[in-house]
């Protein structure tokens, strides 16, 4: 493509006389166009896949999209040669604010691998104008602004398709929104948002409260509005029902173009569900099947062969119930077909756990999910049989074929193209650059192990994105840090089970250590990102931990040349991009069966950073890749975890007075230094919250977790040694691709 001359038709101006925004303007024009030009007609293929998700956490698009249409290095280039820079183009696009977390960032990185391996599968979701929220850190605390990122032109085509959408009492209008999602050397298939057309911003009143009774015009404004209340819950349920009513005319009109007979909906059409969020379309479609002349029965059946259920997590608080009254509330077109699927089930089982609505009159939506599905799968294989063997055995009793396991992956053109160039080069010069669309080819780097040239440049280019990091933290919110450190970051949502709050315990057991004299050999930089739902108190209050050791530490001139502090404002897939290929040590700590897979991981691997973890999620199966020598593992594994958590015997204040180094470090919270800093109330909860709590068990683990880190620092001092250990995890994280991930959908599941 010849930017020239697309600005010359644009705006009669040369590439140097244009600002970045022009630039950026006429870019995405453009890549629009080129996006368009691969699309495939759908009636050219008989069954297509639906991807229900409320999240999808894309990160900005044009550069991805120039890399998978093939003109990014073309497009660099002509810019640079007139004295332009992509970077500053990219910092132009708004970063899209729809999703939360790996299962958004997940459904993004498979949006890609569809369109890459050429299979015809859409998303759909919602277009949340203010996304999650946009965290700014006040007084040391995080504060929540709306994340308005929907511009007047974006990558958002308006649709002609219009849906009326039933509540009770009342109907709406929702338009559709595409996004293109452009494979690499693939086709392009299409993101669809619905949006609710009387929306209205400025019913935001302070921060990201509004007016939650008036649906009409809040219903897109935010992605999971804070549930603590009724009225919350209830917007929750609209978001939900509405995603799904428009989403099941979509597939029905598509498939009845195609001449589908409703008893042959499962040849052309299959649905993942991503988590509970989007389960009511299994209800809707039965709804529409009945209205249309197919008895129950068949609709039931019908539908259960269309449907397939991802689970993400067992943690009960996101296994989403709703109890019948609010859904007689808002969407009682669905709840006689709920009463009806749980009449059956009851019928046929005695067993009530595996009823859909329970004794408290509650419908449990991952309970409709797997009774009407044909697969149900997990997200790692320890996850999965987890699934199996514990939180979802009686419905494994009943399904066993039903059950798989789909390990999580990620797109390695996002992950490692894109985000770390001089690493994709190099891998490039050593083997080719079959390995982005064959990732397993990666394997091949390993007989460079000895080559010290090839791990020189390993080091280099850690160096290399380190400084970049430093630079565009000291850029976008002031922090000094130098690339001479050992880069040790946790990058994640926060909550307790992920634990931040033991990794905030080790920062101040070694803050006390060198103010006792003890002094690393090696100078450390721990770096943070995390944004807390709005209403989860503790998951603030260790925000509230981290900002206030960030500024004791980092002032402390006899601490700061040897520690220092970074939590990352707003986290997001941007910042992402900058972090992960700078990492030397990639923190995924959470307590064992508690994170299902975890996905920022297998991003670190394969940017060479060495993983501290625990035998949890996937981290199991990197460290079977690897081997022990190759990442630092600790900790209680998920049997002993599952079965302190049956005896219910575990008590952790004991466990402090025991422990003379875990009660210091504890104190410490509530230390003089802290609340000179900090606010007494936030940090006296934090500390009564582990002392009489501490339900995600750091005690247990932490001593291991201390003599871990420091055996990884002091391993990090043999530089040589060191970087054999990037180039191990380089070379086995071939298999976290996720084309890999999608193939076995496409093979086991889908079968388009
Ligand atoms: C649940 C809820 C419950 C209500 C409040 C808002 C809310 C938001 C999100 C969720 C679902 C969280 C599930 C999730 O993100 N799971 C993550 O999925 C990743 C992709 O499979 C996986 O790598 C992570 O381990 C898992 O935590």
């Amino acid at each position: 493509m010849n930017l020239e001359e697309c600005l010359h038709n644009k705006y009669s101006k040369s590439i140097k006389d244009c600002t970045d925004r022009e630039i950026y303007l006429a870019l995405l024009e453009e890549v629009q166009r080129l996006s368009e030009q691969k699309r495939i007609p759908d009636s050219s293929a008989k069954k297509k896949l639906y991807y229900f998700s409320a999240e999808f956490l894309i990160g900005k698009l044009l550069s991805n999209n120039m890399i998978n249409l093939g003109i990014y290095s073309d497009v660099k280039r002509q810019l640079e040669k007139n004295g332009r820079s992509i970077a500053a183009i990219e910092e132009c696009e708004p970063e899209p604010s729809l999703g939360n977390g790996g299962l958004g960032r997940l459904a993004a990185c498979f949006l890609d691998s569809i369109a890459t391996l050429g299979l015809n599968g859409d998303g759909i979701g919602l277009n949340y104008h203010c996304g999650l929220f946009r965290q700014k850190f006040k007084e040391h605390k995080q504060s929540e602004q709306p994340d308005k990122w929907i511009e007047s032109e974006s990558w958002l085509i308006k649709t002609n398709r219009k849906t009326k959408v039933d509540f009770k009492g009342f109907s709406v209008s929702a338009s559709m929104y595409d996004i293109n999602i452009t494979g690499y050397c693939g086709r392009t298939n299409r993101l669809h948002l619905f949006d609710i057309e009387s929306v209205n911003e400025e019913i935001i009143e302070d921060g990201i409260s509004f007016d939650k009774t008036d649906i009409e015009k809040n219903l897109t404004l935010f992605l999971y509005p804070d549930d603590s209340d009724e009225e919350g819950r209830l917007l929750r349920i609209y978001q939900q029902y509405f995603m799904v009513c428009c989403g099941a005319e979509l597939i029905l009109d598509e498939c009845m173009k195609k001449g589908c007979r409703l008893y042959d909906l499962p040849d052309y059409a299959v649905i993942q569900i991503n988590d509970t969020h989007p389960t009511m379309i299994i209800p809707e479609l039965i709804r529409r099947l009945c209205e249309m002349g197919i008895d129950m029965d068949d609709a039931i059946e019908i539908v259960s062969r269309t449907c397939a259920y991802t689970n993400h997590t067992i943690l009960a608080e996101a296994l989403e119930k709703w109890d019948i009254e609010s859904l007689k509330k808002t969407v009682p077109g669905i709840l006689p077909v709920i009463e009806v699927l749980d009449d059956r089930i009851r019928r046929k089982y005695s067993d009530e756990k595996v009823y859909i609505i329970d004794g408290d009159d509650c419908v449990h939506m991952a309970n409709i999910d797997i009774h009407c599905s044909f697969k149900v799968n997990g997200v790692a294989e320890l996850h999965t049989d987890i699934l199996k063997e514990t939180e979802l055995n009686r419905f494994y009793k009943l399904y066993p074929e039903k059950f798989t396991n789909k390990t999580n992956g990620i797109t390695f053109r996002r992950w490692l193209m894109y985000a770390n160039p001089q690493l994709s080069d190099l891998i490039t010069s050593l083997i080719g650059d079959s390995w982005k669309k064959e990732a397993e080819e990666l394997r091949k780097l390993e007989q460079f192990r000895n080559d010290e040239n090839v791990l020189k440049r390993l080091l280099e280019i850690k160096y290399s994105c380190k400084k970049e990091l430093c630079g565009f933290l000291n850029k976008t919110q002031d922090s000094v840090i130098s690339p001479d450190t050992i880069f040790d970051i946790q990058i994640k949502r926060l909550h307790e089970y992920k634990r931040q709050q033991m990794n905030a315990l080790y920062v101040i057991r070694k803050y006390l250590e060198i103010k006792s004299g003890k002094k690393p050999e090696i100078p450390i930089t721990v770096i943070f990102g995390a944004k807390a739902a709005p209403a989860y108190v503790t998951a603030k209050d260790i925000i509230h931990l981290i900002l206030c050791l960030q500024e004791l530490i980092n002032s402390d001139s006899e601490v700061n040349r040897y520690l220092r502090i970074v939590m990352v404002e707003n986290y997001n897939v941007t910042k992402a991009e900058k972090l992960i290929p700078a990492c030397d040590i990639s923190e995924q700590i959470s307590l064992a069966s508690k994170e299902a897979s975890g996905t920022g991981n297998m991003k670190f691997m394969l940017n060479g950073a060495v993983t501290l973890g625990t035998e949890d999620g996937a981290n199991v199966e990197i460290h079977r890749l690897v081997g022990d020598d190759n990442i630092y593992i600790f900790g209680d594994n998920s049997d002993t975890v599952v079965k302190r958590y049956e005896e219910g015997s575990y008590n952790p204040r004991e466990y402090c007075e025991k422990n003379p180094a875990i009660k210091k470090a504890v104190d410490f919270i509530t230390g003089s230094e802290m609340l000179e800093i900090g606010d007494k109330k936030s940090l006296e909860r934090l500390k009564n919250e582990l002392l009489k709590k501490d339900w995600f068990m750091t005690f247990p683990d932490f001593e291991d977790y201390c003599k871990t880190r420091e055996r990884a620092y002091s391993d990090y001092r043999d530089r040589m040694s060191w970087a054999k250990k990037m180039l191990v995890n380089i070379s086995r994280a071939g298999y976290f691709s996720s084309d890999r991930t999608i193939s076995e959908y496409q093979k086991e599941i889908w079968r388009l």
